[in-house]
Parts: structure tokens; C-alpha cells; sequence
């Protein structure tokens, strides 16, 4: 009897305590914390849309969330730190593995703005595919700026690849379809194609754009983005993904920019994957996306 009530006793003081101990995020409080969070993106070039997104979605999350009253701030933090590290770790297929399974040639086009890193990350992607013992076609789509043809021509010659190519000012959908109709007399295994540069304000290139798209259908639409651009990055991606659609990004020179914010942007803008990083000028700084190593550079 005496230990029922004993029971009951200890069970109202212990939720009592617990009450004390525990309270609820004020709105005041996310405010002024993530506030705080939200600046430390910006100082990581992470556009302001994404970083204004990221924090209110957070704030709507964990409005009245009850918890531990000494640790309040701490559990912001944490929960800040997870949702950026979850926009990053998209689940990213493996490109070499499904060129590999393709039926036939795989198409993959590079896409992206002038001084991008397209046809870097494109002899890249080819040195990478050659060690992994497939032959790619090099098709020289951008007929647009001076001397694009012969910069992949010098490249084909050093690695030892077959280059298509027209005419300046010629149409890039055919030259790609001419590559795609090369490999396959040839048998081999994939076409890797350059594009010109272009922003959203060129309207003839976004244009062109769709028709290689339309012609030749691409397996692989890959943005390649600058990771040294900042808020311009979420533009350049939603223009991409309405004019063509993505499937897979490509960040380069991370050698050079030690934020990384960019990456941030334009996983939470596309929610699509980040197949590699640019890390360098050698054929071999092409490196698989690094979450950890990405999150790390941003929260720090
Ligand atoms: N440091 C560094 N430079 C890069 C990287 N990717 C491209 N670049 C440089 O960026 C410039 C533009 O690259 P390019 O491939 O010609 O761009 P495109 O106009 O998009 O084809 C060149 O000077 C490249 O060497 C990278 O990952 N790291
Ligand atoms: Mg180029």
C-alpha cells in the first residue's frame, strides 16, 4: 500500500523535474540561432535562396520540439549540420558501371556556362572511362568559340581518341550524331560530347541546346557548374533543368575554393546527384563527390 503511493510520489516528482529540465524551441530562440547558421552559409559563397530555405525549413521543423533545456542550442546545431549533410549525400549512380551496362553507345553530353569546365571534366571523364578500359568518342560540339575544336583535338591526340568534328558555326546536333554513328560503326563504347558555353540570356545557344538534346537523346545530361560561382549557381541550374533536365552534376575547380558552398546550392536547388569534383588541371583530378569532406568545408 505505503509503496504504491512511494511509486506515485517519485513518478509526480520525476516528471516534475523533467519538466524544469526540458522546454520548448521558442520561435525566439531558432530565430536567433539560425540566424547565426544562416550567416555561416553565406561566408561559404551558399547562395542566400538556398541558405533563406534551408533555415526556415528548419525553423518550421523544430518550432515547440521539446528538449533538453541546457541543450537547446546544441540540438539546432546538430539538426543544422544534418539537413546540410543530407541535401548533400544524394544517392549517386555509378556512371562508369551503367556506361558499362549500356546497350549499344551511351551518349553522355556536358553542359554548363562558359569557363565551367565543361571540356576539362569531359577529358577527364574520358581518361577515367580508358582506364576502366572503355574507348569514348570525343565529339566537338561547341562549334561556337574560337579555337574549342582544336583544344579537344589536342586532348584526343594525347589520349589517343578519335574526335569528331565539323565546321565552325556548324550545327553541334549533328556533329554529335555524326560521333553516336561513328562509334557505332566502330564499336565502341560511349560518346563524350562538348557543348558551347551559354548563359540563360542566350537564348539562340539554350536553343541549340535543346536540339542536340532532341536529336540525339542523351543517356547522361551533365551540368558541369563552377564551384567558384556563387548565387549565379542556382540560376544556372534551374535554367538548365527547365530548358533540358539534369541528371547528374559535375563541381569543379574544389581544388581552388576552399567554401564549397556552391555544391550546397545546387544539390538543394536540382536534388540531383554530384557525380565528381574537379580538383585540379591533370587528367586525373577528377575525383568522386566527397560529402563529409564538402559538409566539413561548409559548417566550419
Ligand atoms: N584548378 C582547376 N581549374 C580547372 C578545373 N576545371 C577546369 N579548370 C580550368 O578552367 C578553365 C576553363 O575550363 P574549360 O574546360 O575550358 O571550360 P569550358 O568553357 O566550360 O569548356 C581552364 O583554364 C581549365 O584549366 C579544376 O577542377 N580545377
Ligand atoms: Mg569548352
Amino acid at each position: 500500500m505505503f509503496s504504491k503511493l512511494k511509486e506515485r510520489v517519485d513518478g509526480a516528482l520525476t516528471k516534475a523535474g523533467q519538466e524544469i529540465a526540458e522546454k520548448n524551441l521558442s520561435e525566439d530562440l531558432l530565430e536567433d540561432v539560425l540566424g547565426d547558421l544562416k550567416l555561416s552559409l553565406l561566408q561559404s559563397d551558399v547562395a542566400l535562396d538556398t541558405a533563406e530555405e534551408i533555415c526556415s525549413d528548419l525553423k518550421d521543423k523544430l518550432k515547440g520540439k521539446k528538449v533538453k533545456r541546457t541543450k537547446a542550442v546544441d540540438t539546432i546545431k546538430e539538426s543544422f549540420k544534418h539537413t546540410v549533410e543530407e541535401i548533400l549525400s544524394q544517392e549517386t549512380p555509378d556512371i562508369v558501371e551503367r556506361i558499362k551496362e549500356t546497350e549499344g553507345v551511351a551518349l553522355v553530353t556536358f553542359l554548363g556556362f562558359n569557363g565551367s569546365g565543361k571540356t576539362s571534366t569531359l577529358v577527364k571523364f574520358a581518361s577515367m572511362l580508358k582506364e576502366e578500359s572503355l574507348e569514348p568518342v570525343l565529339a566537338a560540339g561547341d562549334t561556337y568559340r574560337a579555337a574549342s575544336i582544336e583544344q579537344l583535338e589536342e586532348h584526343g591526340r594525347k589520349l589517343n581518341l578519335k574526335v569528331v568534328k565539323h565546321d565552325y558555326g556548324s550545327d553541334a546536333a549533328a556533329v554529335i550524331y555524326d560521333a553516336v554513328k561513328h562509334a557505332k560503326s566502330e564499336d565502341k563504347d560511349v560518346v563524350l560530347a562538348d557543348t558551347a558555353g551559354r548563359s540563360h540570356s542566350d537564348t539562340n545557344l539554350m536553343d541549340e541546346l535543346e536540339k542536340i538534346c532532341r536529336v540525339n537523346d542523351p543517356d547522361w545530361k551533365i551540368l558541369v557548374i563552377d564551384s567558384l560561382t556563387g548565387n549565379d549557381a542556382v540560376e544556372q541550374a534551374k535554367e538548365f533543368e527547365k530548358s533540358v533536365g539534369v541528371d547528374g552534376m559535375v563541381l569543379t575547380k574544389m581544388d581552388v575554393n576552399e567554401k564549397g558552398g556552391a555544391a550546397l546550392s545546387v544539390a538543394h536547388t536540382l536534388e540531383k546527384p554530384i557525380l565528381f569534383m574537379g580538383v585540379g588541371q591533370e587528367y586525373s583530378d577528377l575525383s568522386s563527390f566527397d560529402c563529409e569532406e564538402v559538409s566539413r568545408r561548409i559548417l566550419e
